[in-house]
């Protein structure tokens, strides 16, 4: 297999907005990266993916661009970026941007301009429809509730946006949108960054005729089956890659909803000229019912299993795993996929381990090197995410939940459980302002926290620091092949990795119990585990134990 930085990178993502806040406004802002820049190194990853500071009005925390080549004036100015590109690079850390173009906001110029008249010259930059005998132009549904179509006044038609109302989406077919979009990511290249985590991009190219979708629960047609993958949406990859990409030594990183394994190759298959790798989803989607992942499904441990058995070995040898368990719009995977009382420390290095011994290129969420949980949130007003009131409303009031229902959803699935903000230290509001706190801080940061974090030898950011040194240096945890072991396991997690001669077993009990597993490890020495030793065939509460024969360590 070809050997590339990106595929032996491990990568921090950056909620700027909850990360660190310079200047007391109780925003995160870019001269507040800065100063953690060192506290990133120090952890070791190699990459850090920043999500969206572009100028933006903020109905969705930026997710929503009015201008692409400027900043968020509550995050800083172009030139605290350039400052924070340097200072990064100087550290050997590079940066891949989020890169929003399936929709931009509706206060972008283009929009502004497109709305004020059938024939004005930006018309054609979004997606404009005739109602349908006095309805809105077809059955889809928007991405956060209610209906993907909004009608405009002014020109007497309906605009379509996948998502908030305030998130028009880009007309991908009209070739000057696309060479708009890619003389700015050429702009930003050319600026010195390191590549692009794309949002969303399974969804820009829409199935022509835009024809009604299956109906669903939520009185609104699936949105997702006739805009994911869309026809023409590998053409327009390979064209940014032919016109763009191509150009630069760089990393991308789809976000592609709703992709499967046959459609991942396409993607990001070594031979097709388009991604390097994409986000699937099917673990984070694995509990959603008829109310999408609002619910409290408790998680199967080998379906989840097999998701990854899946992706690990179908993928091998002809594209590229983003190995993650968490990100911004998901509630913390310590608090999912773990223990996040009795356990926490075990757990969240148990996960830990269980990911990055994968193949694939890791993805850390900010605070989840220091076991970060749930905030569990109790009152509405503490959330902010605009998904979440959407859905509360919807739920409680259109389906008639009980509204205690609905909130403990909120509190085990709410994107803002993965927003609070980083716990810096013990001080007032964990260190991360000196004023009012955009959103609340978890009311655990005396406890949980980066300072005592980086003081402790057997904290799991120590452990994570190993986790990523071990990468580092070995090319079995990067490029071995995947088996799977034990599959029926309902507590135990357990995989080989093999490249030649080498080899290593990972075990993880993803149960708060002592369980058994007859497998026979002699000739095997312990690489990396969360307890001390090895028991003889048995792991205690949360312990992942990982055992190698033959490994080859570089330096
Ligand atoms: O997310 C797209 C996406 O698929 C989300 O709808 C995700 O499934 C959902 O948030 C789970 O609750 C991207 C961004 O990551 C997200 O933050 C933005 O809100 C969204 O696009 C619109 O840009
Ligand atoms: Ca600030």
């Amino acid at each position: 297999m070809n050997q590339t930085w990106w595929k032996e990178a491990v990568v921090y993502q950056i909620y700027p907005r909850s990360f660190c806040d310079s200047n007391g406004d109780g925003i995160g802002d870019l001269q507040g990266i800065i100063s953690k820049l060192d506290y990133i190194k120090e952890l070791g990853v190699d990459v850090i993916w920043l999500s969206p500071i572009y100028r933006s009005p903020n109905n969705d925390n930026g997710y929503d661009i009015s201008d692409y080549q400027d900043i968020m004036e509550e995050f800083g100015t172009m030139a605290d970026f350039d400052q924070l590109l340097e200072e990064a690079h100087r550290r050997g850390l590079r940066i891949i941007m989020d890169l929003v173009v399936n929709h931009t906001s509706n206060q972008h110029k283009w929009f502004l301009e497109s709305r004020k008249s059938r024939d004005n010259p930006y018309r054609d930059f979004y997606i404009w429809r005739e109602g349908k005998d006095g309805k809105l132009p077809n059955n889809w549904g928007a991405w956060f509730g209610g209906p993907a179509w909004e009608y405009d006044k002014q020109t007497d038609m309906y605009y379509l946006h996948l998502f908030t109302p305030e998130q028009p989406d880009l007309n991908w077919e009209n070739e000057i949108v696309r060479k708009k979009i890619y003389e700015m990511m050429t702009w930003w290249l050319d600026k010195g960054i390191d590549g692009f985590r794309m949002d969303v991009i399974s969804m820009i190219s829409k199935v022509p005729g835009l024809p009604d979708g299956e109906l669903l629960e939520t009185g609104y047609g699936d949105v997702s089956h006739a805009c994911a993958h869309g026809p023409r949406v590998h053409e327009f990859l390979q064209e940014m890659n032919r016109e763009v990409l191509s150009k630069y030594d760089i990393m991308t990183v789809g976000e592609t909803a709703c992709v499967t394994v046959e459609e991942a190759k396409k993607y990001s298959g070594f031979d097709r000229h388009e991604l390097n790798t994409v986000f699937q989803f099917e673990v984070m989607d694995m509990n959603f019912n008829e109310n999408g992942k609002w619910n409290d499904l408790p998680v199967q441990l080998t379906k989840f299993k097999s998701i990854f058995n899946k992706w690990q070995t179908e993928l091998d040898g002809c594209a590229w795993n983003a190995l993650f368990l968490g990100n911004h719009d998901q509630p913390r995977s310590l608090s999912r996929f773990g223990n996040d009382t009795t356990y926490r420390v075990e757990s969240a290095k148990m996960l830990g381990t269980c990911l990055h011994m994968m193949q694939g290129t890791p993805y850390i969420f900010q605070g989840d090197e220091i076991g970060m949980t749930n905030a569990y949130f109790e009152d509405l007003n503490d959330y902010r995410d605009i998904e979440s009131y959407n859905v509360f409303h919807h739920l409680t009031e259109e389906k008639g939940m009980p509204k205690e229902t609905v909130m403990r959803y909120l509190q085990l699935v709410s994107r803002d459980n993965g927003r609070t903000p980083m716990q810096w230290n013990d001080q007032e509001n964990a260190g991360f302002t000196t004023g009012t706190p955009w959103i609340s801080v978890n009311k655990n940061y005396h406890e949980i926290n980066a300072a005592a974090a980086t003081k402790d030898k057997n904290s799991i950011f120590s452990y994570y620091q190993k986790l990523i040194s071990l990468r580092h240096r070995s090319s079995l945890i990067v490029y071995g092949s995947f088996h799977m072991l034990m599959p029926d396991s309902e507590e135990i997690f357990a995989y080989e990795r093999v490249l030649e001669e080498q080899k290593l077993v990972v075990l993880c009990n993803f149960t708060d119990q002592t369980v058994d597993y007859a497998m026979d490890l002699s000739g095997y020495e312990k690489l990396i585990g969360n307890y001390d030793g090895i028991l003889n065939g048995q792991l205690r509460p949360y312990e992942a134990v990982v055992v190698q024969k033959n490994m080859i360590f570089k330096d």
